[in-house]
């Protein structure tokens, strides 16, 4: 079943129908089990009309805070070591991909993150800049794993590059977090085969693609959820993109106007334009 959160309220898709929720996205997420939840309202609530999707939809998101992992995956380890090796940080890199602690980093409020349809942005002091498509965990207050959504991680490979000291301003700016469409909401986690593809249209054609499957993911979704919420309290619960395996080659360069197409199948597309 998929959460859908639109100017009306709250929507639930279920295979052969749609519910309206009297509950939001900071209510839902302090049930533990989310899934056994939605059931018991599914059997009691009468269908109502899908909402208007394409113009309406919202980032499924209210109050929680977005939190990202990082150098989970080889080709992200790869691609940090070369555009930090000028300034010598090249090692942390290499490090932290191996270490025990994962990399995490605060990354956006529910208020300034972007949804689906809306315009991501390139920093003005930025000239080598990405998107991240990223498997994106939906956690509740108590810290279990209750869905998924599809994250961008908008990021600046010059500032981060430049001393790795500089990751929260290549990593946090307005328009820099995207996340959407939906909400998934699984019985079981999703499987290791779950493809995560990326295409980024340039004047109507392909400028770069690629795709990649979790996996190559380094680390288990719950083990980051367990450093996540190790000495921090999530009352609304959370939301954590798990790294990009996905990094174009470094000859690219996001442009205005440019389309980000990421697709995770089942969750569905995150489509965004470069402002
Ligand atoms: O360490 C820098 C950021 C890494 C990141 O955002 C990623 O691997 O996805
Ligand atoms: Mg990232």
């Amino acid at each position: 079943m998929k959460l859908y959160r639109v100017k009306e309220g709250t929507f639930l898709e279920l295979t052969d129908r749609w519910l309206r929720l009297e509950e939001s996205i900071d209510s839902l997420l302090t049930h533990e089990n989310l899934h056994s939840h939605l059931e018991s309202l599914a059997a009691l609530k009468a269908n109502v009309a899908p909402p208007v999707l394409d113009h309406e939809r919202l980032a499924p998101i209210l109050s929680q805070e977005v939190w990202a992992a990082g150098v989970t995956y080889y080709r992200s380890r790869d691609a940090r070591m070369e555009e930090a090796e000028t300034a010598a940080g090249g090692d942390f890199y290499d490090r932290v991909y191996t270490a025990e602690r994962p990399e995490l980093f605060y990354k956006s409020p529910g208020s300034r993150t972007v949804g689906p349809g809306g315009r991501v942005r390139i920093r003005r002091d930025a000239d080598w800049n990405v998107p991240e498509p990223e498997l994106t965990l939906v956690i509740s207050s108590q810290g279990k794993i209750v869905g998924y959504t599809i994250g961008n991680d908008m990021s600046s490979r010059d500032i981060e590059g430049e001393n790795p000291l500089y990751l929260p301003q290549a990593k946090v700016y307005d328009g820099s977090c995207a996340v959407g469409p939906c909400i998934l909401v699984l019985k079981k986690p999703l499987p290791a085969e779950t493809e995560i593809r990326m295409s980024i249209q340039r004047g109507g054609t392909t400028a770069f693609e690629d795709a990649i499957t979790l996996a190559a993911l380094k680390r288990s979704p719950e083990e980051l959820v367990e450093y996540l919420y190790r000495e921090t309290t999530y009352p609304r619960g959370c939301l954590l993109m798990t790294g990009t395996g996905i990094v174009p080659p470094s000859s690219f360069t996001l442009k205005s106007g440019d389309e980000i197409r990421i697709r995770i199948d089942p969750i569905g597309t995150l489509i965004n334009r470069v402002q």
